[in-house]
């Protein structure tokens, strides 16, 4: 059978294969334009540069809405930013030259708990979907879309547009068929209990049921993810790991944990990448993780024999790690399911499964918020991502975080937040390089005294100490001097270090 033939099942469909430029042609100036993608993997790559560089080539003036799962590559958030094409964007981003023109006010940015996103859509916040571009490695005999490494708000958009896009791309495995698993629940009032008991059940299809008729145009691509670069893990990420490696076993012998913990959910970056390094040589067997993005430290988890299941919306890999899953795929392919991220960060199964969450913090305060979103208070960095859905829902949430950024210049324990994304009723266990706080069933001043006394840097110590005393002598619930708490960041501001 011709490649074509296996990637397009349906020859009715074949009239719509047309070139990237003309597909592009689809964009009008005005439009709300939805992509799959999901934290740069299965997002359209083709369209998005065929547009930019015609928008650039003739100074056209074309501005449109645009819709994701997460953050997507380059090829789109760059390429169409640099073009000032997106005049609105939603919910969440990873881009630099994006975020730069969100934190000055060119684009209008809107960062949403990811597991609200598709629901938000269906019920009409962000208008009428104009055009779903969909990257896909096959469309099946009735037209239905198989996605690639990633599924995030797909399903809904695909549903929810008035007409489709698809980019086939050559470089994404057609082995990957069968490895997701696409289930939508109905809106209120007419919502069921989602039927997944355990991280590993199958509830939907394997394909996104699309209507044919919707689709516009079918342009055939061949260009990799951008593969994300791991940092090397360091020191301080390898102690935060001990730490919460050492506090889990410690609940496994005490607390009635399970042998195999619970479902786990791990954020992204290199922090987050050396805590689930450190289950590699941790007595942890048969793990299930219930999760969004699946990494190359689950590839290697599921090489050691650690997992019995990986759960996620999308395959976040290296350069390496997208070679090493493509060497082994079949293996993978029995250990990993991508589900859309209305399910993967879905709080009522969050909260059935009892995931163990574990997601980064840019700064925490004394009392247990956590801020991971807004340097100082103020500027864009990503968005909240999936850490609210895990963090409000699960079983125990925990933030980890250095005790200290920019060479020390900025304490990241605070006495006050200088925003809030988690707060303090949300958050279970902060780790940083200087110890673990376990703030389960703790008083707001308990909380301030653990917090201090295990994971503050030396160097602020004894000033957040001294904080919180004189804050004892004005009273309260949560003691505070507010002006003062506040102080740190102007200092920083101001002077360039909190010190
Ligand atoms: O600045 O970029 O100028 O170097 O913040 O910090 O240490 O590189 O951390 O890449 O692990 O990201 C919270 C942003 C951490 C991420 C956050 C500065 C620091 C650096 C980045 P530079 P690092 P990481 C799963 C769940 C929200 C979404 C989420 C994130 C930059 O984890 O976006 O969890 N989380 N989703 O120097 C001022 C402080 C600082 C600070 C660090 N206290 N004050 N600047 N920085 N601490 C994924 C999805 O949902 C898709």
């Amino acid at each position: 059978m011709k490649l074509i033939d296996k990637r397009i099942r349906n020859s009715k469909l074949k009239e719509k294969i047309m070139s990237t430029e003309e597909a592009s042609n689809l964009i009008k100036d005005g439009m709300v334009v939805a992509t799959s993608g999901f934290t740069p993997a299965g997002y359209p790559k083709a369209i998005p540069l065929a547009l930019a560089k015609r928008v650039k080539k003739n100074k056209e003036k074309l501005q449109i809405s645009l819709l994701t799962g997460a953050s997507v590559g380059e090829e789109l958030d760059g390429a169409l930013t640099e073009a000032g094409i997106i005049a609105r964007r939603y919910p969440y981003q990873t881009n630099k030259l994006l975020r730069n023109n969100i934190n000055s006010g060119g684009i209008a940015y809107a960062d949403i708990h990811l597991s609200h996103f598709a629901q938000q859509v269906r019920y009409g916040f962000f208008g009428e979907i104009d055009l779903a571009i969909i990257e896909a490695i096959a469309i099946d005999e009735e037209g239905n879309i198989i996605p690639s490494t990633s599924v995030g708000v797909s399903p809904t958009f695909v549903d929810s547009a008035k007409s489709i896009i698809i980019e086939i791309n050559n470089s994404q495995p057609l082995e990957l068929e069968g490895i997701h698993d696409i289930y939508q629940p109905k809106d209120p009032p007419n919502r069921y209990p989602i039927p997944l008991i355990k991280p590993g059940d199958r509830i939907g299809t394997p394909y996104i049921p699309t209507d044919p008729k919707k689709i516009r145009a079918i342009v055939i691509t061949d260009s990799n993810d951008q593969a994300s670069p791991l940092a090397p893990i360091d020191k301080n990420s390898e102690k935060i790991a001990s730490y919460l490696v050492d506090f889990l076993k410690n609940k496994v012998e005490h607390n009635g944990l399970p042998q195999n913990l619970l479902p786990l959910q791990s954020g992204v970056g290199s922090v987050a990448n050396a805590v689930l390094a450190g289950l590699l040589d941790s007595p942890f067997e048969s793990l299930d993780f219930y999760s969004e993005v699946i990494q190359d430290s689950v590839l290697d988890l599921i090489d050691r024999g650690k997992i019995r299941i990986a759960s996620g919306t999308s395959l976040t890999f290296s350069k390496e790690g997208q070679q090493r899953f493509i060497n082994n795929l079949e293996e993978y392919k029995r250990k990993i399911i991508l589900r859309p991220q209305e399910i993967s960060n879905n709080p009522e199964i969050i909260r059935r499964l009892g995931s163990i969450a574990m997601n980064t913090a840019i700064e925490v305060d004394i009392y247990g918020n956590v801020n991971s979103t807004n340097i100082m208070g103020s500027k864009m960095m990503n968005g909240i991502g999936g850490s609210g859905d895990f963090t409000r829902n699960a079983y125990l949430s925990i933030f980890v975080t250095p005790s200290i950024a920019k060479n020390g210049d900025i304490s990241c324990v605070v006495p006050m937040v200088s925003h809030v994304d988690h707060t303090e009723h949300d958050v279970q266990v902060i780790v940083t390089e200087q110890g673990l706080a376990d703030l389960r069933g703790l008083s707001p001043r308990e909380r301030a005294e653990t917090i201090i006394n295990n994971c503050t840097h030396p160097e602020y110590k004894s000033k957040l100490k001294n904080y919180y005393q004189r804050a004892l002598g004005k009273g309260g619930h949560i003691p505070h001097l507010i002006k003062e708490a506040l102080s740190w960041h102007k200092k920083f501001l101001e002077t360039g270090s909190m010190k």
